[in-house]
């Protein structure tokens, strides 16, 4: 309530400092028109930090969101979305899915969980890849240069439906892998979804010095039926010097009020 006032008694000040702006004007209007104005004003202010809270705290609103129910068969194939957020000189991929990591075996096809796909150049050919299990020599967790991925047509027994010429696994590679990123895999609570693939890697890894700018193109099978997949694509943004500008603006904006008030 302390924090609400404050906020209040800044915007009562902005109103008569500024006299000329229409929106401010109007909020000293609402600020002096006796205290049920007021409140009613400080209800306004209470209602939009508690929708910037639910947005933040609600964890559906995904980076790159994955309809519900658009898998091909069993539930336990739908993807949800993937979260994505970055550190100074690293990038997190989160994705949720009801996929076991264990994998799941439909009739006689023994599915296992797909490998990240990574396009940093814009061209949708996706040059690195995160394998998410140990498979045709590669190591669970390693980020790879990749020649060529395996499509889902590679491994379908025939008879099956699925998700034809999906892009699944890593197929061939070029040298070794960059680095053994941390790869975690979490039975999260809730079903719906009910799993979580979380990565985290370096800007080394694809020979940058920064990410800062960097634009990553995204594509993910669940597994190597692609019965469900998605795909998106994510720009690191520079935010600390956004917040700085944020800070300076704010600032500017407080010196302002100050000097017209004097
Ligand atoms: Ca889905
Ligand atoms: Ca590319
Ligand atoms: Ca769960
Ligand atoms: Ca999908």
């Amino acid at each position: 309530m302390k924090m609400i006032s404050l906020v209040t008694r800044f915007l009562e000040n902005k109103a008569v400092s500024l006299k000329n702006n229409k929106i401010l004007i109007t909020l000293k209007a609402l600020s002096t028109n006796g205290g049920t104005m007021n409140k009613k004003l400080t209800l306004v202010l209470i209602g939009l930090m508690a929708l910037c809270v639910f947005g933040i705290s609600n964890t559906y609103a995904y980076t790159i969101a994955d309809p519900v129910g658009d898998q091909i068969g069993v539930r336990t194939f739908d993807l949800y979305g993937m979260n994505i957020s970055h550190a100074a000189n690293s990038i997190t991929f989160d994705i949720f899915s009801n996929y076991p990591k264990t994998g799941l075996t439909v009739g006689s096809w023994n599915t296992f969980a797909g490998d990240l796909a990574l396009d940093l150049n814009g061209d949708h050919v996706y040059e690195y890849g995160v394998a998410f299990t140990a498979h045709d020599g590669l190591t669970a967790g390693g980020v790879y240069a990749v020649n060529n991925w395996n499509i889902s047509n590679n491994y379908a027994p025939s008879g099956y439906t699925y998700n034809q010429n999906q892009i699944v696994t890593i197929g061939t590679v070029s040298g070794a892998y960059k680095e053994l990123a941390n790869l975690t895999w979490t039975d999260i609570a809730g079903d719906s979804p009910d799993f979580k693939w979380s990565v985290t890697l370096n800007g080394s890894d694809f020979g940058l010095s920064k990410l800062e700018g960097q634009n990553f193109n995204i594509f993910y099978s669940v597994a190597t039926c692609s019965n469900d997949n998605m795909s998106g694509s994510y720009t690191v943004t520079p935010e600390p010097a956004t917040m700085s500008l944020l800070g300076l603006g704010l600032l500017g904006l407080l010196g302002f009020g100050k000097k017209k008030n004097a």
